[in-house]
């Protein structure tokens, strides 16, 4: 249900209001021989740069030309960005921030940021974090509490107001998030927040809460799950294995740049007897080393005559299976459709698709995995992809 979890930056990512603090304290001073008071400082918080200038005009009751006034705001934000770019650094993330983002992104949930600050993309980039979308407070009409920021992101990433969850700390962006019509998380005080769906204390509970919604909400027509029911009724979370690009260069043709995440499968292994059997999850996500798609590792079972099936649960791609003797097929993986590895075939999935391929997989436990033969030599066939979303098939020169 949910698809995208859109982020506000100060109080939620990171603590700049130390450093906004400090920065207002100077201006005030220099400019008018003011003390900067915490009260007023509170009300700064997730306000736009000259809304900001005004409301501490106000506060204060300076008299201020609009230049001057300008110009101070100005003075505030050079400082300010000569703070960020001197004291911020990745250890300035919030607890459990890097963690929840991680979590996101392997499930293929797309993240936005919503921050009215004009320094959003300093401040990422000292702390080495990414987003599918950020939005750029200088082209968004009405700053928060109006709804259009996380309205922009929505509108941005291709999904609905209601697929989209927002976390804030300020009360102004709480209001922003619901009157977008999104479910809020509040990080801070319950009272003063208490126009969020859910309210937390600590940005490190921001996981815990996210996977409960999220988990809760998971199912087979979602397209993927990691947590399975066993019959004594506990439910049991899989561990997930992920396969890096690192972990697989010789398997393609051409060497690939960086370390993309390829894939990643939950298993549930069971007790490795005859009569029982392994199931699971795997998620191949989409894309190409040089052309050549995205594949699993694929291997034999050790014990050569046990078969396997896939189902599709989401996205689009193939079963490559193949035996000994050189029989081998590409087999449609689609939602809803099972392919079949008979015994004797080796097997990998292939993403051709543009979304992540999601399967559900089951075969004998006491099976065993027999990498070696395809880590060598590879499937007969590789599969490399066309712009049209179709595949090409080349003979394999190994
Ligand atoms: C699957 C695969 C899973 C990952 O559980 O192990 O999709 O692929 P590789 O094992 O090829 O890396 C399975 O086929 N088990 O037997
Ligand atoms: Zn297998």
């Amino acid at each position: 249900m949910y698809k995208c979890v859109i982020f506000d930056l100060d109080g939620v990512i990171v603590d700049t209001a130390k450093l906004h603090y400090a920065a207002w304290e100077n201006i005030l001073k220099e400019r008018w021989g003011i003390r900067h008071t915490s009260e007023v400082d509170e009300k700064t918080k997730g306000v736009g740069r000259y809304a900001c200038m005004e409301l501490i005009l106000r506060e204060y009751r300076i008299d201020a030309s609009l230049e001057e006034a300008k110009a101070a705001a100005d003075a505030k934000n050079a400082y300010y960005v000569e703070l960020l770019k001197n004291e911020l650094s990745k250890s300035d993330i919030l607890p459990g921030i890097s963690e929840a983002l991680e979590w996101l992104k392997c499930r293929g949930i797309l993240t936005g940021l919503a921050s009215s600050s004009q320094n959003a993309k300093i401040i990422l980039n000292k702390l080495h974090l990414t987003f599918d979308y950020i939005a750029n407070p200088a082209n968004i009409k009405k700053g928060k509490p109006e709804p259009d920021i996380y309205l922009d992101v929505a509108a941005n990433l291709g999904v609905k107001p209601s697929e989209c969850i927002g976390i804030e700390d300020a009360m102004s962006g709480v209001a922003s998030v619901k009157r977008a019509g999104m479910f809020c998380i509040g990080v801070g005080d319950a009272k003063r927040l208490q126009e969020g769906d859910k309210v937390i204390k600590n940005t490190v509970d921001i996981l815990p809460l996210l996977q409960e919604i999220m988990g809760e909400l998971q199912d087979w027509t979602e397209g993927f799950t990691w947590m399975f029911s066993c019959a004594d009724g506990r439910s049991v979370e899989s561990k997930p294995i992920r396969r890096y690009l690192q972990d697989m260069t010789d398997m393609y043709e051409a060497a690939g740049e960086g370390n993309p995440l390829i894939y990643e499968y939950y298993p549930l292994e069971a007790p490795a007897d005859s009569g029982d059997i392994s199931f699971g999850t795997t998620i191949l996500y989409p894309g190409n080393v040089n052309g050549q798609l995205f594949m699993t590792k694929g291997h034999f079972h050790l014990d050569v005559n046990t078969a396997e099936v896939y189902l599709g649960i989401k996205g689009r791609g193939l079963l490559q299976i193949e035996n000994e003797k050189g029989d081998t097929k590409l087999l449609t993986i689609e939602p809803g459709r099972a392919a079949y590895s008979p015994k004797g075939f080796a097997h990998r999935l292939i993403n051709t698709g543009e979304e992540p391929l999601v399967t559900f997989f089951s075969y004998r436990a006491d099976a065993g995995h027999d990498y070696k033969t395809i880590y060598e030599k590879g499937f007969r066939e590789l599969v490399y992809g066309d712009k049209a979303g179709t595949y090409r098939v080349k003979k394999n020169p190994k």
